[in-house]
C-alpha cells in the first residue's frame, strides 16, 4: 500500500491518474496549500521541498511527477504505460517528460502570452500523432495534466492548440482519467 501526498487539481493529479491506470493500492494524504501549517508532521522529512506529488513506497519517498510515473509504469508493466524494450521510444518518453516538467510546467507563471507560445510548441511537437510517443504512455498523462490546468486559467481559451485539444479529449475518455477527475472534483480543486 502506497501513501500518496496530493492536492486536488495540482501536479499530483498526474500521479493520481497513474495510480488508477495501474490499479495500485494507495492511501491518500491531502496537502492543503492554503493551510501549510496543517501539513502532516512527517511530510517535510519525506519531501524537504514540501511539494506534491510525493509517493511513499515502503517508507521511502519518490518525488517529482516524472519519477513517480516512471516507478508506477515499471512496477506494473502489464499496464503498458512505457515502451519497454524500445530504447528510442523510451528516450522519447523521457524527452517529453523532461520538456513538460522543465519548460511547460513553469510557463504559466510567466504570463499567458509566454504560456501560449510554449503550448504552441507542445502542440506542434505533438502534431497529428494520437499519443506523444507511438502508443499511450506516462508521457501522455504528464502532458494532459498540464494542459488540463492551462485550459482552466486561459482568458483567450484553448483555440490555437488543436492537437493538444484532441489529445485532451482522448485522455478524457480513459476510465482512469474519469475516475481521478471525479474524485478530485468531489474533494474540491485547489488550483495552484
Ligand atoms: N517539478 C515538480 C513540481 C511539483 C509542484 O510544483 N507541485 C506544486 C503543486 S502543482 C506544489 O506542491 N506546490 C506547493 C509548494 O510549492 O509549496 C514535479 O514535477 O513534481
Amino acid at each position: 500500500m502506497y501513501t500518496f501526498y496530493q492536492s486536488p487539481g495540482s501536479s499530483s493529479m498526474a500521479v493520481h491518474i497513474g495510480l488508477h491506470e495501474v490499479g495500485a493500492p494507495f492511501q491518500t494524504k491531502r496537502i492543503v496549500f492554503a493551510e501549510r501549517d496543517k501539513d502532516p508532521p512527517e511530510f517535510r522529512s519525506l519531501n524537504p521541498e514540501g511539494k506534491v506529488p510525493t509517493l511513499v513506497v515502503d517508507g521511502r519517498p519518490i518525488t517529482e511527477v516524472a519519477a513517480c510515473l516512471y516507478y508506477l509504469a515499471h512496477t506494473y508493466p502489464d499496464a503498458k504505460l512505457f515502451p519497454f524494450g524500445d530504447v528510442e521510444a523510451s528516450a522519447q518518453v523521457i524527452s517529453w517528460m523532461s520538456f513538460v516538467a522543465s519548460t511547460v510546467h513553469p510557463a504559466r507563471r510567466q504570463g499567458e502570452d509566454h504560456a501560449r507560445m510554449i503550448y504552441g510548441i507542445a502542440d506542434r511537437r505533438l502534431g497529428h500523432q494520437t499519443w506523444a510517443v507511438g502508443r499511450y504512455s506516462i508521457a501522455d498523462i504528464h502532458l494532459f495534466r498540464l494542459f488540463w490546468r492551462f485550459g482552466r486559467g486561459l482568458a483567450e481559451g484553448t483555440a490555437g492548440f488543436p492537437n493538444l485539444m484532441r489529445h485532451y479529449e482522448q485522455m478524457m475518455q480513459r476510465p482512469a482519467v474519469k475516475k481521478t477527475l471525479e474524485i478530485e472534483a468531489a474533494e474540491g480543486y485547489a488550483l495552484p
